[in-house]
């Protein structure tokens, strides 16, 4: 099955999206996903302009090979845009394999561990009232778990709250709202927030009771001391996880929060390789993985870092926001259905447009998310649609505190 063409596909359907498209001798089509929020065009120039002229004529089965050929022949490791890269052909050789074995990618993975993924959606609010409606919108657009994030009194940006209304009602979505050719800021203060948060979760356990499962993202604002003592604010509320309470590149700093609170702790959305988690596993210093497929080396080296997660009882909970595509949502969602150790799987809904361009076969019931039955990762991409969508830079916000610091965002 030798590899006769590769090219890179960038379009902007509600957002932008990188696509790696190999296609083979024989006709088949594999896609992979690259896509690095707001610095898109640097992955697609690495697939381009370094990637693309060693692929062709290779053999598009030796998977493993492919890998270890992009990871260690470039010489440089690791990074974002890098691990982006190796995961878009990473993700388009599986592809390609299980559709040449005319099966969906879940089995040659192992097959299906579990009938169905349970996914969490983003609800958020300016305040309680318009948090509780978001809540029961999410609800009955059919999902069972919920991420919970709110405004800030005394903090004027509207942090993790939905930036435009969409079919299902207000969706936390910062772009394309922010598609402006330089980052938003925003401020911030911890204090106040640390303040206000365990009152909110306070307010929706006594509003929708005890069992819905909750979560919350930190994203990276506090310090070690900070994340201790919120997790320890939030215990009463019984959250599923705390995401991002550190900006944790530093993994020891995870102890000193670890040693002082049972809330369970979720980290990695921004990591590439499991290097960046070695101490965090080893130690059993967080309780979920929340690397993306198409962030951290594709299938290959996702199964990789899962599986040495799952010798610590640590599971999955995949990165599925609207900046991974249609193709490595499917990608995370055949793994999530074939490993063991499987936690959740955020799910936020695509527009309308990313749908035109992206057929795609997975299926969202009742709480589960399911990847489908055909061969392959079971998505197309729709080239005449792409073309009408073309790239547009967008930048994510940025934060200063009061005193015009910038800030982790
Ligand atoms: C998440 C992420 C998103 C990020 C976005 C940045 O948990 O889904 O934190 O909210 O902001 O993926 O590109
Ligand atoms: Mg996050």
């Amino acid at each position: 099955m030798k590899i006769a063409t590769v090219d890179v596909v960038v379009c902007s359907p509600d957002r932008n999206f990188v696509t790696l498209r190999v296609t083979t001798e024989d006709g088949l089509v594999g896609l992979g996903d690259g896509t690095l929020n707001g610095r898109e065009l640097a992955v697609a120039s690495y697939l381009r302009d370094h990637v693309a002229p060693l692929l062709v004529g290779r053999d598009a089965h030796a998977v493993e090979d492919t890998w270890q050929f992009l990871y260690r022949s470039g010489y440089w490791r690791r990074g974002p845009v890098t691990m982006a890269a190796i995961a878009a052909v990473d993700v388009a050789l599986w592809d390609l394999k299980a559709q040449a074995a005319g099966m969906p990618l879940y089995q040659l993975l192992g097959g299906a561990s579990r009938t169905g993924i349970m996914a969490y959606g983003h609800a958020s609010g300016r305040d309680t009232a318009e948090l509780f409606d978001s809540i029961r919108q999410h609800l009955e657009a059919g999902y069972r778990s919920i991420r919970v994030q709110t405004s800030v009194p005394g903090i004027n940006a509207v942090y993790g709250v939905a930036a435009q209304p969409s079919s299902e009602g207000k969706r936390y979505d910062y772009e394309p709202a922010q598609r402006t050719p330089l980052p938003a800021e925003e401020d911030w203060d911890t204090r106040a927030y640390l303040r206000h948060l365990p009152s909110v979760f306070e307010a929706v356990r006594g509003e929708f009771g005890p069992e819905l499962p909750l979560l919350h993202d930190g994203h990276h604002r506090m310090t070690p001391i900070q994340a201790a003592r919120l997790g320890k604010d939030l215990e009463p509320y019984d959250l599923f996880w705390l995401e991002d309470c550190t900006p944790a590149e530093n993994q020891e700093a995870l102890r000193l929060v670890r040693a002082h609170t049972t809330t369970p702790l979720a980290i990695g959305e921004v990591f590439n390789t499991v290097w960046d988690y070695q101490t965090l596993i080893r130690e059993q210093l967080i309780d979920y993985v929340r690397s993306a497929v198409t962030h951290t080396g594709g299938i290959t080296a996702m199964r990789k870092l899962l599986d040495f997660a799952a010798q610590y009882q640590i599971k999955s909970g995949i990165h599925g926001p609207t900046d991974i595509s249609p193709v490595g949502m499917a990608a995370a969602l055949h793994l999530d259905l074939a490993i063991h150790n499987f936690g959740i799987q955020e799910y936020m809904r695509h527009g309308a447009l990313t749908d035109e361009v992206f057929r795609q076969s997975f299926t969202f019931d009742d709480g589960y998310l399911h990847p489908g039955n055909e061969p392959g990762l079971g998505v197309t991409l729709d080239q005449a649609a792409a073309d009408r969508f073309p790239y547009q830079p967008a930048y994510l916000p940025f934060n200063r505190l009061k005193d015009g610091t910038v800030h982790d965002w």
